[in-house]
């Protein structure tokens, strides 16, 4: 199963505009209209990584293949929605199947755009849809601890254990602290886990900023920033209008137009890599004359997880994995001469693949 980030925020702050960036797709349905996302578009993003192309020159390969990321373009939440304000509560479903969040919030000036509350104040949008976030969450914890506090009297250890994760999380909300920053064990994250929460999500907060303030330092992303450091966030800035542009013109275009701006690099790799992590996901590689290729997996993934990535099937036919680290490559230039180093590892089903790691998979028939 596949990792997503879902864009989300008010609407008009935008969010399809940078998804459209992201994603490399034409912006032909932005809007100035509230609203005019009314269902969640799901879209693929190529993770840039500087390292296969590196690869590549010490091991002629005829394709590199990044690794993919998904992304959702998640329909606007006003104040309200988790009443069924707006576009009402469905789209909820889509922040619920988000792994991570990236908040877009406007701190951009354009009296062409209507903004939903008048001015701008960034800080006070995102309180706004984080309300309604927890919101949600309070009334899914007390239809849960509704549901299993019968069964947990009669002495069910099991729905003892979710009564107790479920009211320690529900008074944390009581308490105005959100799920990202409370303390849960692991077992207790285990358990919260199936209730799809949304504010214990980890939030990328991405201040939209104008073309007049390319390096976010404006106040509005000062005052995001601080929110942030407050509620257990991180924030990153980008010109989505600008960006949304680039992403659609010819390389050649795009460096020249990006030249007349003001602009040295685009600021999308940043945001999709900070995305990446976000979403606790690493790439290992595998390398060949056939395609030299970047694999996506989760921090913590084992080998033959790593191998199942490639085939369902090699979970199971596992045997054991060629691994050497992208660095010993730079280093030694062949495989040959890593060998010969001595720095080629033989790792078996329990070894945990690193970010980097370049691997060659024994698979059994
Ligand atoms: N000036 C400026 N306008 C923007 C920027 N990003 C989006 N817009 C405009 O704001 C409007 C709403 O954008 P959209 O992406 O549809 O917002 P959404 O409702 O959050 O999906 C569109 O007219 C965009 O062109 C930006 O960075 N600067
Ligand atoms: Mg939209």
């Amino acid at each position: 199963m596949a990792l997503t980030a879902g864009i989300l925020g008010l609407p008009n702050v935008g969010k399809t505009t940078v998804f459209q960036a992201i994603t490399g797709t034409a912006a032909e349905s932005r809007s100035i209209n509230q609203f005019s996302t009314t269902t969640p578009v799901p879209g693929v993003v190529d993770v840039p990584d500087d390292r296969l192309a590196k690869i590549a020159e010490h091991i002629p390969t005829k394709k590199i293949i990044p690794a993919q990321m998904q992304i959702t373009d998640i329909p606007a939440l006003v104040s309200g929605s988790s009443e069924g304000q707006g576009m009402g509560v469905g789209f909820l479903g889509a922040i619920k199947e988000s792994d991570a969040l990236i908040h877009v919030v406007r701190c951009f000036k354009n009296d062409g755009v209507q903004h939903v509350s008048g001015d701008l104040d960034p800080a006070t949008d995102v309180e706004i849809v984080e309300m309604e976030l927890t919101q949600t969450d309070r009334d899914t914890l007390q239809r849960n601890i509704e549901r299993v506090s019968k069964k947990a009297r009669t002495g069910d250890k099991e729905m003892q254990a979710q009564l107790a994760a479920f009211e320690k999380a529900l008074a944390a909300i009581d308490a105005g602290t959100l799920l990202r920053q409370a303390e849960f064990t692991p077992q207790e994250h285990k358990l919260l886990y199936p209730l799809f929460l949304m504010t214990i999500k980890p939030v990328l907060f991405l201040a939209n900023v104008g073309d007049d303030d390319q390096d976010g330092q404006s106040e509005h992303v000062a005052a995001l920033r601080d929110y942030a450091s407050r509620t257990g966030a991180e924030v990153a800035h980008l010109c989505g209008d600008l960006e949304a542009e680039f992403a659609i013109m010819s390389p050649e275009d795009a460096e020249t137009f990006m030249a007349d701006f003001g602009f040295t690099e685009s600021g999308l790799s940043r945001i999709i890599t900070r995305t990446f992590d976000l979403l606790g996901l690493q790439t290992f590689f595998t390398a060949g004359e056939k395609e030299t290729r970047a694999w996506v997996i989760q921090k913590g993934d084992t080998a033959p997880i790593g191998a199942g990535v490639i085939h369902t099937d090699f979970v199971k036919k596992f045997v054991r994995a060629e691994v050497y680290q992208f660095g010993d490559l730079m280093e030694f230039h062949s495989e040959k001469a890593i060998r010969d180093a001595g720095k080629l590892r033989l790792e078996g089903k329990d070894y945990v693949l690193q970010d980097g790691d370049i691997c060659h998979f024994l698979i059994a028939n």
